[in-house]
């Protein structure tokens, strides 16, 4: 990947050498131009401002030096033939984050274009559009003096995802903000006790599961307090929302839970079903142990679906009660809910099982549907099959 900048203010780039990306430009796997703007202004002063049409505080950026620049940096820029990407980091730009990072770290040549004053005349981003793919980028709802800021973040965030960057790839996956969006979870170091401070016990257990199922909760826990925006639910097509359960949910949660496991129970023509004789206080109980979602339609809890992290690795995602009203089965909320767990499965899962009745054949049919395949070869409980599937990353 090729990197320039564009500024009036160079020595602001200084900092690439340090860090990353100036390491990566020193092994090759990375170039990097910095061009100071007024290059290009060519009067005595090396003028990049003036007054602006209209009146008004401040001064705006001249167009001519940054289509010169463009012209220079472009040619110079990109010998793949792709079109190159200028960015210009805006405050009215679309907002920076992961997803964003994500997708520019796929180009090949990337021009971050730092505006200063009161900002770039209009007409030179009118006119990359022309010449390049074209990005307005803001940092976040706060107001800078300049691009450069933004461009040096943008910069980290997007290297660091180039392959052969981060010594280690994986850690990339497990990461705030990455897909499935949940916060980190605390981490923590020796010594295992530190100004009266402990070292939580389950970190010190050797059980994977349980250490990832503890680090799962507590990513989803601290992402709820500080971040509720990033559990924003899912939605069904009619625009219902799928959204986390809470405690109050669990009278109507045994309800539904009751309704469906009767049918089970006649398909299955057994009644030694566990979900069948759970009490609330089971459903509060489990409702602080699964990651659970629920779908209300007119306020009635209609459909409710939940999963948690399973095995000695901790790497299991278990996926479980899968309840739709009767009066609303064969709607297709199964399915969503079906994928909706999938879905948000932390990065820490790398497949998912289920369990049904063996003669729950609608359900088999979904699963199966849904790429389950049934698996004699596990352990069930009596009188029900088990279905895995691998998670596609
Ligand atoms: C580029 C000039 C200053 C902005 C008058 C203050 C990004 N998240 C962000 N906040 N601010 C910027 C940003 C600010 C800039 C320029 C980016 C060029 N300014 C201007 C308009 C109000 N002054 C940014 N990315």
């Amino acid at each position: 990947m090729r990197l320039d900048y564009l500024t009036i203010f160079p020595d602001f780039f200084a900092p690439l050498e340090l860090s990353l990306p100036g390491k990566a430009a020193a092994s090759g796997l990375l170039d990097l131009g910095v061009h100071d703007l007024r290059r290009w202004a060519h009067d005595r002063h090396r003028t990049v401002d003036d007054t602006p049409y209209g009146g008004g505080a401040g001064m705006v950026m001249k167009p001519e030096p940054w289509g010169e620049a463009f012209a220079e940096v472009l040619s110079a820029g990109s010998d793949t033939g792709e079109r190159s990407t200028i960015v210009f980091t805006t405050p009215s730009g679309e907002r920076f984050d992961q997803r964003l990072a994500e997708e520019l770290s796929t180009r090949e040549h990337l021009v971050f274009a730092c505006g200063r004053y009161e900002g770039i005349d209009q007409r030179v981003i009118d006119h990359a559009r022309e010449i390049a793919e074209v990005r307005e980028i803001s940092l976040g709802d706060y107001v800078l003096n300049g691009g450069e800021v933004a461009a040096l973040a943008v910069t980290e965030a997007v290297v660091r995802l180039l392959p052969g960057f981060m010594g280690n790839a994986a850690s990339l996956v497990e990461e705030s903000h990455a897909e499935g969006g949940l916060l980190e979870y605390p981490v923590y170091t020796k010594p295992r006790s530190w100004e009266g401070r402990d070292v939580p016990d389950v970190l010190l257990s050797g059980d994977h599961g349980a250490i990832a199922r503890w680090r799962h909760a507590e990513a989803v826990r601290r992402t709820a307090e500080r971040r509720p925006d990033l559990l924003t639910p899912s939605v069904l097509d009619d625009g219902t929302p799928i959204v986390r359960a809470v405690p109050g949910d669990a009278g109507e949660l045994l309800t539904l839970q009751r309704a469906c496991w009767v049918q089970e129970a006649i398909a299955n023509d057994m009644l030694d079903i566990p979900a069948l004789h759970e009490s609330l206080d089971d459903v509060r109980a489990w409702l602080g142990e699964w990651d659970t979602y629920v779908v209300r339609r007119a306020g009635r809890l209609v459909a409710a679906v939940r999963g948690r992290l399973e095995g000695s690795a901790g790497d299991r995602w278990d996926i479980g009660r899968i309840m739709v009203a009767p009066d609303l089965q064969g709607s297709g909320l199964g399915r969503v809910l079906l994928e909706h767990i999938q879905a948000v499965a932390p990065p820490a899962a790398t497949s998912y099982v289920l369990f049904t009745g063996a003669a729950s054949a609608r359900n088999q049919r979904m699963y199966k549907k849904a790429g389950f395949r049934l698996r004699t070869d596990l352990p069930a409980p009596p009188g029900a099959v088990v279905l895995t599937k691998r998670r596609e990353r």
